[in-house]
Parts: structure tokens; C-alpha cells; sequence
């Protein structure tokens, strides 16, 4: 993909909600980001753990169901479900800040709007593991502006058997439940609504993103391979946007982002 999105592909973007970017980065980069994302699960990575929230997908303290979604490294596995604040790592940082993504922050939020990281996240399903997220959009009420979008990438191949994201085209034009908080469907509303439309398998190679409207519904399965479906998804907002529960966010494009 060139460093720049048509016109005719953002119209796509427009009306579907999500966008192929295809391949973003070489094999090296691949390689620094999948070497990185490991060693920060077993605990050698030079980062510091308590900026890092770490949470495991299967906690044994809590009967193999996820654990705490709570700052600090846990246990040496390969099997974290989720790991936030990855913008504190270099090698991510560096990722997220790329010309691609810089370009497509200034087609959504304007030429020299500051941008921030609202979340730069790790997700995992762990080989013959993997908690299922049911279905949602990504909105957050203590926020004083709805980010617009997030740019999902795979650290491994996904198929259906590994629990890739599936997304609904065309379902970012409405919140389906506004009050709820985080963005979560009810089972009625997966009746009603998800029922009657044709989700679509993001079936993406490793080093392949997807940029997605924040308000299209997505979820993904378990994995039933023998092979990790790991993947790094950041959202990016308008700098201006304020967390009513006084939460601080990093500086990504414009001026005084981090380097
Ligand atoms: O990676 C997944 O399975 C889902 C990720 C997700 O919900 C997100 O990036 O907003």
C-alpha cells in the first residue's frame, strides 16, 4: 500500500466502516514487533511494568477465566488475552507513529489537529486459547469526544479457526446502545440486530492493518489452532478529548507529540 488512501478508498472507508491497508511494515519490523510483544509476556523485556496494564486470559485464581485487567507483570506465559499502554515501549511507539497512520489521523481529524493514543493494546488468543468477545463498538461514555478510529494490525495470520475479528460493513452510522458505557450489545440487540446482517471474517496476513471506524461493530472467537493470533490495535483520538475520570492520555502527531 503507498503511504497515501484514494479518494475511492476513503468513500469505501465512508460507507463500510473498515478499510484493507494491507502489508505495513517489512519482515524486520514484523520480527522486532513479535520478539518485543513476547518478551514483555515473559518478563524480560526492558520496559517498565508498572506503567503496563497485563491481563491474563486465563487466570488460575480465578478458575481459568481472564484475570484482572490491572497494571504490573503476573506470571511468565505466553498467554496474556490483553496488554495496554504499549506506547510506553519503544519499539511500539515507534509503530504506531508511522507516516501511514500520521496521514490518515490528519484525513480524519484535520492538517495539524494533535492526536493522542487513546489506547495502544496488545490482543491476544493464545494457541488452543482465547476468550471470545462478543459483540460491540468501541465507545467510551467518560470521554468528552468519541474517537473516531483504530488502526488494528496482525502480529500472526488470523483465519476463522483462530479467532479473527469479525466485523459488520456498514454499522458504524448509528450507536445501537448509547447508554451502555463501554459500547457492549445485549443478547436482544444481538438478536435483533446482528442476527440480520452478514458479518465479515478479517482474514489478514502477519504485518497486515485494518483501519476501522470505532463505532463498527466487531468480535471475535476463541482460537482453536495450535498457533498464537496475536495482533496490536491502537485508537487514535483528537487531542482536545478529555476523560471525565481524569485519565491523561500521550501526545502521538502534532505538536508535542513523544518521539
Ligand atoms: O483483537 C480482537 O479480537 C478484538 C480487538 C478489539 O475489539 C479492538 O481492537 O477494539
Amino acid at each position: 500500500m503507498s503511504a497515501y488512501i484514494s479518494e475511492t478508498e476513503w468513500e469505501a472507508f465512508d460507507a463500510q466502516g473498515y478499510l484493507h491497508l494491507g502489508n505495513v511494515m517489512n519482515d524486520g519490523e514484523l520480527e522486532a514487533l513479535q520478539e518485543r510483544i513476547d518478551e514483555i509476556m515473559m518478563g524480560t523485556a526492558s520496559i517498565d511494568y508498572d506503567r503496563v496494564m497485563m491481563q491474563l486470559d486465563s487466570d488460575p485464581d480465578r478458575g481459568g477465566q481472564p484475570g484482572p485487567q490491572s497494571k504490573g507483570h503476573k506470571i511468565p506465559t505466553l498467554a496474556y488475552r490483553k496488554i495496554q499502554d504499549l506506547e510506553w515501549d519503544d519499539r511500539f511507539l515507534s509503530f504506531l507513529q508511522k507516516p501511514l497512520f500520521r496521514k490518515i489521523c490528519e484525513h480524519v481529524y484535520g492538517k495539524g489537529t494533535p492526536v493522542d493514543c487513546f489506547r495502544a493494546m496488545f490482543m491476544n488468543k493464545p494457541a488452543r486459547e482465547g476468550t471470545p468477545l462478543v459483540w460491540h463498538q468501541d465507545r467510551w461514555t467518560d470521554l468528552t469526544m468519541d474517537p473516531q478510529i483504530t488502526i488494528w494490525t496482525a502480529l500472526d495470520p488470523t483465519s476463522a479457526e483462530n479467532g479473527c475479528v469479525k466485523i459488520i460493513p456498514g454499522s458504524h452510522r448509528e450507536l445501537i446502545n448509547p447508554e451502555q458505557g463501554s459500547g457492549f450489545l445485549t443478547e436482544e440487540h444481538i438478536e435483533t440486530v446482528v442476527a440480520k446482517c452478514e458479518p465479515v471474517d478479517l482474514i489478514l496476513a502477519a504485518g497486515d492493518s485494518v483501519l476501522l471506524h470505532n463505532w463498527t461493530l466487531h468480535s471475535s472467537e476463541i482460537n482453536t489452532t495450535d498457533r498464537a493470533r496475536r495482533a496490536f490495535s491502537v485508537c487514535y483520538m483528537h487531542g482536545d478529548t478529555r476523560s471525565l475520570r481524569g485519565n491523561t492520555f500521550t501526545r502521538v502527531f502534532g505538536s508535542g507529540a513523544v518521539r
